[in-house]
């Protein structure tokens, strides 16, 4: 009877375990397959070799884990965490695998066993905790941080559901359906049953003597620690990110169950469970759902008793915490751990109220991403009284303290009080955390120059003068290089490897590196070997195409793309919107300008249907890719993609120009499709209106695969040079006053911008199915046109053209492919990580222990 999978020496001999000539990685391999899934080669599919390769893997990261852990406990040197709502992670194991540099051997190993480890990586859902950008962030943060050996922890939550599933719906709508990513037991995480703290809400606080209080009665509810291993590159050091899970703190009210009412038995168990169920989708507005602050409450609690605890561990004395523990919150999202350190210190640890906050503004450190106000959070203090009513209190008494503050620096000054207060006076009556964070916080920093200096000149600009500058700073994004070079252009890391005649390490680790790729600029073979790359990455997208949407694609087209995820409502180009000069007040409506995009799109059709034959012949063919999901309340944003459908479905059938234009929404972006998508593109597209990006990262991602540049769009063209870069549209400082011209002297469009007015007319007028559903989103630019689509049109199909033009010239545009990613070293995360290291962990104010210095290296 013929071996029903693979190397039948192999197997028998790793089932026995024995066989010196088995290599370990097939032996843990089948181990798994034998005693973790119960499972044989006759029935074993790629989704069971994925887990037990998955499980055999984690078995190298646990003893990795393990020893990182021991080291940073033993040394009892400074911690830093890092707490975020977001965690975007991805898949893990081809990443676990690079890092761990054993991608071969499993290759290998795998192979042997009958089964192809690329199938096998394919098998795994993203873990997409989280919306977008700030999530993506804080992953490459963490993958930086271990690769560095810095002793940082991420904290966050372990939502049963991610951001959500979107399908298209038979008429081109975005359909949700739930994320259910942990129905298959999750390979990667720990749980950590023995690690459980009991978390309040609601009840009543009771102030007793010197300011403290006694906080009692409401719901308790049990987090429960998750731990994520997240493997450094190249080392050992292997980082933890503890997720929480909320539980009921008694499963099953008895009696209620025993008087017949199962309804009222279940409720607090589920009202717990309920907490971590769900990622909120992120549509850059505040949300007034009390369950959004609960899970703020409940992740930062936890995760404060846990820092607190390992810090007791030390036993030093609590004064002296700081020096020990640093906490970066990523946005305003983890404000709370602010009044909660202050009710631990002050009504648990006896501590007075001016030395609690001295140690509170010792510990925190603040990232802004956005001075968009209407994405500034406020909480309602009613809302807040109930909830956390002890919080409540301890923001009212900062709150005083520091508006006696700001009256003594500038007396009399009412209306800097009112800007300042931590409460917008209203009916309700709001909490801006965006003050709060500032004011608990030992140092704020933006996440691009321009932004930085955008957040120093407008939402912080009182505090600036309060202050002082110096406590303000920037922090420019960065992207991993591991996951966004090497994993998903393997190819291109190949060539540059042996380019500069460098293990892949060198640069992987410090991409600055890449430099050396601007002497190779006139070897011609150089640069047939980089298109080549390429030209299989776009044959790798063809391919996802054929498979999911069932089209074939030419690959000799340019392929141009624009991808979102749903926070990153504005966008960046190879073809960029200019810069951040000024700030630029949104009120709301539609952020994205795919709107921009689709429009050119359908400029570009109707100029192929009037060409002659012998005109059609000399167009650039091109194959344009969206991918974005938006958030579900958002109209416009959803009315986007089914536009963006419907063209698609009308323009990729046209006989007289399907060759020479094709246009593909494709759906569920998440970080595995931009995995493909990004190496693939020949031009990308970054098309925010000036001044509401705050940085972006995708930008940086793109440019890492090749050419093209764009809030970071600034410093990505100072980097790499302009000559390397599409610009187009109008500057920053401009936007005021343009919006300013259109509230008060609108023009019609046919006037303003023809060009765009026959786009939104060939819509109106039902060329891509019914032109009324159209109206709400056409009349967006026709009236107000708060995006400025046509101020931009022109320039931006002018931009078009010359992307066009310069595309023609091959050779010349692999150069400016070649220049653009030599000078991508600043955006490394690993550089962003070490700043954050430098100017704010290691050199909080008052450190004066040696350990602090151990924060940097194992
Ligand atoms: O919109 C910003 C991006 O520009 C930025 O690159 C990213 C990471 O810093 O954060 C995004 N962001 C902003 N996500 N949420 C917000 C508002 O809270």
């Amino acid at each position: 009877e013929k071996w029903p999978r693979g190397d039948e020496k192999v197997w028998k001999a790793a089932i026995r375990g024995v066989d010196k000539d088995v290599s370990d990685i097939t032996t843990s391999v089948v181990h798994h397959v034998q005693t973790s899934l119960a499972r044989q080669a006759h029935n074993l599919d790629n989704f069971g070799a994925y887990q037990a390769a998955a499980l055999s893997v984690r078995d190298n990261l646990l003893v990795n884990w393990n020893e990182t852990q021991l080291h940073f406990n033993r040394s009892g040197s400074k911690r830093a965490y890092y707490l975020s709502l977001e965690f975007l992670m991805g898949r893990t194991l081809d990443n676990a695998l690079l890092n761990l540099g054993l991608k071969e051997k499993y290759n290998d190993g795998i192979d042997k066993l009958g089964f192809n480890l690329e199938d096998l990586l394919d098998q795994e859902r993203d873990a997409a905790l989280g919306n977008g950008g700030l999530g993506r962030l804080a992953a490459c943060y963490l993958d930086s941080s271990a690769s560095q050996e810095l002793p940082l922890w991420g904290y966050g939550l372990r939502y049963q559901y991610g951001i959500f599933q979107q399908l298209i719906g038979p008429d081109g709508s975005q359909l949700e359906a739930p994320d259910p990513w942990l129905q298959h037991d999750n390979p990667w995480e720990l749980p950590r049953l023995d690690v459980t703290y009991e978390i309040r809400f609601y009840g009543h606080s009771e102030r007793i003597e010197d300011g403290k209080a006694i906080w009692s009665g409401g719901q308790e509810v049990l987090a429960i620690a998750y731990d994520v291993m997240i493997p450094g590159y190249d080392t050992k050091n292997t980082n933890n990110l503890r997720l929480w899970e909320s539980k009921p703190k008694r499963g099953f009210d008895l009696n209620s169950f025993n008087a017949g009412d199962y309804e009222r038995a279940v409720e607090s168990s589920n009202s717990a469970a309920a907490i971590t169920s769900v990622l909120y989708p992120n549509d850059h507005t505040t949300f007034g759902k009390e369950l959004r602050l609960k899970q703020q409450y409940f992740w930062t609690a936890a995760s404060l008793a846990d820092i607190l605890r390992r810090f007791k561990n030390l036993d030093k004395p609590i004064t002296e915490f700081p020096d020990y523990v640093s906490i970066q919150l990523n946005d305003t999202h983890p404000t709370l751990a602010i009044p909660e350190l202050m009710r631990i210190l002050v009504d648990e640890e006896d501590v007075s109220w001016t030395n609690a906050w001295d140690i509170v503004t010792r510990t925190f450190f603040f990232t802004n991403h956005t001075v968009l106000p209407e994405a500034l959070e406020k909480w309602p203090v009613p809302l807040m009284q109930h909830l956390l009513p002890r919080h409540m209190q301890i923001i009212f008494d900062i709150n005083l303290v520091f508006l006696q503050a700001v009256e003594k620096k500038f007396p009399g000054d009412r209306e800097r009080l009112a800007r300042m207060s931590l409460i917008e006076e209203g009916i309700p009556q709001n909490i801006r955390m965006a003050n709060l964070a500032c004011i608990g916080s030992h140092k704020v920093n933006g996440v691009a120059e321009l932004h930085s200096e955008l957040v120093r000149a407008t939402i912080m600009k009182d505090f600036v003068d309060f202050y002082g500058v110096s406590k303000f700073f920037n922090v420019t994004n960065g992207i991993t290089p591991r996951r966004w070079l090497d994993q998903c252009n393997p190819g291109l890391s190949k060539l540059i490897s042996e380019t500069l005649k460098l293990p892949k390490a060198a640069f992987l680790k410090d991409l600055t590196k890449l430099e050396g790729l601007l002497d190779h600029l006139d070897d011609p073979q150089f640069l047939k070997k980089w298109a080549a790359v390429k030209q299989s990455n776009k044959e790798r997208l063809a391919h996802y195409v054929e498979t999911t949407l069932g089209f074939t694609i030419n690959t000799q087209a340019m392929f141009d793309v624009q991808i979102k995820a749903s926070d990153l409502l504005y966008c960046q180009i190879a073809l960029l919107t200019a810069s951040l000069t000024a700030f630029a007040r949104v009120q709301g409506g539609s952020f994205w300008r795919q709107t921009l995009n689709i429009m050119g799109v359908i400029h570009r059709y109707i100029k192929l249907k009037t060409m002659t034959p012998a005109e059609r012949k000399k167009a650039n063919p091109k194959v344009v890719f969206f991918a974005g999901k938006a958030a579900p309340g958002y109209y416009i944003a959803k009315l986007t993609i089914r536009l963006i459908v419907n063209v698609a479905r009308i323009i990729n059938e046209d006989p007289d120009t399907k060759d020479l234009l094709s246009l593909f929404f494709l759906p569920d972006y998440s970080v595995s499709l931009a995995e493909i998508l990004i190496p693939a593109s020949d031009i990308s597209q970054h098309i925010s209106t000036a001044g509401t990006e705050a940085s972006g990262t995708s930008n940086m991602k793109f440019w890492l695969e090749r050419r093209t540049p764009y809030g970071a769009n600034i410093e990505i063209a100072e980097e790499v040079g302009e000559s390397n870069v599409f610009f187009f549209g109008h500057l920053t400082p401009a936007v005021e006053e343009l919006r300013y011209q259109h509230l008060y002297h609108p023009v019609p469009l046919e006037q303003k911008c023809p060009a765009l007015a026959e786009a939104v007319q060939a819509v109106a007028s039902g060329l891509f199915g019914d032109g009324g559903v159209y109206e709400p989103l056409l009349n967006t630019i026709r009236q107000n046109d708060y995006y400025l689509l046509t101020e931009d049109f022109d320039s931006y199909i002018q931009a078009l053209a010359l992307v066009d033009e310069a595309y023609q010239d091959r050779m010349e545009w692999i150069k400016k492919s070649v220049r653009t990613t030599a000078k991508m070293g600043k955006f490394s995360s690993d550089r962003a990580i070490q700043d954050y290291a430098q100017e704010c962990w290691v050199s909080s104010e008052r450190i004066v222990h040696n350990q602090c210095i151990d924060l940097i290296g194992l």
